[in-house]
């Protein structure tokens, strides 16, 4: 039941309308505006009949005044008129009234004109809300309720064309094909609405997060300055690993991020997306669990990129090491980026004192094993040791069948425990062989 309210100085026209409305309305009766305006101020109408003709304030004069109204938007209003003056209703409907009724009323006229106008009112109302979902939609990754790429390109694009300088920064999930292999895609999809949600409470207003795709994330940060961005990463890495303690899984993934500096680094979201990626591509290479940025110096030698992004990645490794050593997972390089760290870890073992080893993981299968074969239960050792390192232990292929790891801050029984108990214990339930066949040469890294 609508409530329409009607305003007219004749009680007859009144009784009438109400007559005529009062079984499919709810209707109540004012006989001038200050009469109507005292109904409304209690009860929002969900239309009006407004008599043009009224003595004090008439009908147009009425419309002024309701104009001002945070309501008027929202309420249609039919004018009534005794006659036809095609002038008046021009200047009526220019104010926005809805449409007109002529008295003497005809009561089925009246009662077809009031429900049509509320028809109409409704389905606007309904085409806004699915409209304004619609373009929700549009804007939104469902999964995790972030911005989605098409927005993000479409916002950063019109920020730098507005001259507004900001930063780019690009993260992807590390190994999150084996988070989602150990605790099912459920809990996946869950980690990637956690990481969606540690990103957004540490960028806050400082700009916004958006989910390119997949486990891969966006940031633009309404900011270029270097420093400024380099502390958001650190504090996001800070947040992620503290996140990490009770959030179990979480322990099983990290972050690479890249990072791309508007104006110098590109000009436009593509450009700045491509600039990113190289950056992220780099902390990927160099380790993962680190970030790096974008420099103009990047060529196709993995070497000058190792260079850049293992110093600040292992500091920070070795810098963070008691707050996540609890923390599993493994980093994994190609070896002659492995051979940089080992050598960095090496110094900062000498520095810090700290105790590491370096550990050997040889198959040995036999010769008998083909090839082939031993590529498929090397890929076993690989998810077994991969599974088992902690989060700032590294480890690279060395052989066709050979692993190498460098374990930070160990003493023998933690080796023991590590290596022993985990490592075998894992290559047997993987593989469903004999752990015997996994040999461990362990040395300490300073001889
Ligand atoms: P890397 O450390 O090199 O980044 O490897 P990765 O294991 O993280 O794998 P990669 O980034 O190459 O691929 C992303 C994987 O994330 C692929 C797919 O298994 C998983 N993934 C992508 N989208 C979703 C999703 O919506 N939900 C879940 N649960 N997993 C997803
Ligand atoms: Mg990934």
């Amino acid at each position: 039941m609508s409530k329409v309210y009607i305003c007219d100085d004749d009680k007859l026209v009144l009784m009438m309308v109400e007559r005529i409305l009062g079984k499919e309305h709810e209707v109540k009766k004012a006989m001038s505006v200050e009469e109507l305006m005292d109904l409304i101020s209690e009860e929002k109408p969900d239309l009006i009949l407004l008599d043009f003709q009224m003595p004090g304030t008439n009908g147009y004069e009425g419309l002024q005044i309701f104009k001002e109204k945070e309501w008027f938007k929202d309420v249609p209003i039919i004018m009534v008129t005794g006659e036809r003056d095609s002038e008046l209703e021009i200047k009526c409907l220019n104010e926005g009234v809805e449409d007109f009724v002529h008295k003497p009323f005809v009561p089925d006229v009246l009662l077809m004109r009031v429900q049509l106008v509320l028809d109409r009112r409704a389905s606007e109302k309904n085409m806004k809300q699915k409209m304004a979902e619609v373009i929700d939609r549009s804007m939104h990754d469902p999964m995790t309720g972030l911005f989605n790429r098409y927005y993000a390109e479409e916002e950063i694009d019109t920020l730098l064309s507005r001259g507004r300088t900001g930063s780019f920064v690009m993260i992807d999930l590390d190994n999150f094909k084996y988070l989602n292999d150990t605790y099912g895609h459920v809990t996946g999809d869950q980690a990637i609405c956690d990481i969606g949600q540690i990103l957004a409470t540490i960028v806050g207003d400082g700009g916004f997060v958006f989910r390119l795709g997949g486990d891969e994330f966006g940031i633009y940060i309404f900011n270029n300055d270097r420093a400024y961005v380099e502390k958001l990463i650190v504090d996001l890495f800070g947040e992620y690993n503290r996140q990490a303690v009770t959030i179990d899984y979480l322990m099983n993934s990290s972050l690479s991020v890249g990072v791309a500096l508007a104006p110098n680094d590109g000009e436009s979201y593509a450009a700045l997306y491509a600039a990113a990626d190289k950056a992220q591509y780099c902390a990927k290479r160099n380790g993962k669990n680190g970030y790096c940025f974008y420099s103009v110096d990047f060529t196709d030698s993995s070497s000058a990129r190792a260079e850049v992004v293992n110093i600040a990645q292992l500091k920070k490794l070795i810098e963070d090491r008691k707050e996540i050593r609890e923390r599993s997972g493994v980093y994994k390089v190609d070896y002659r980026e492995f051979q940089r760290i080992y050598n960095y870890i090496e110094r900062c073992v000498e520095r810090t004192h700290q105790r590491a080893k370096l550990v050997m993981v040889s198959l040995n299968v036999g010769a008998e094993t083909a090839p082939g074969n031993t590529e498929v239960i090397m890929q076993k050792v690989d998810q077994a040791v991969a599974g088992c390192l902690r989060r700032n232990d590294v480890g690279t292929r060395y052989s066709a069948s050979q692993f190498l790891l460098v374990l930070i801050d160990v003493d023998s029984e933690d080796l023991e425990t590590v290596i022993e108990q985990r490592i075998r214990s894992r290559y047997h339930e993987l593989s469903g062989r004999n752990s015997e066949e996994l040999i461990f040469d362990i040395m300490d890294i300073r001889q």
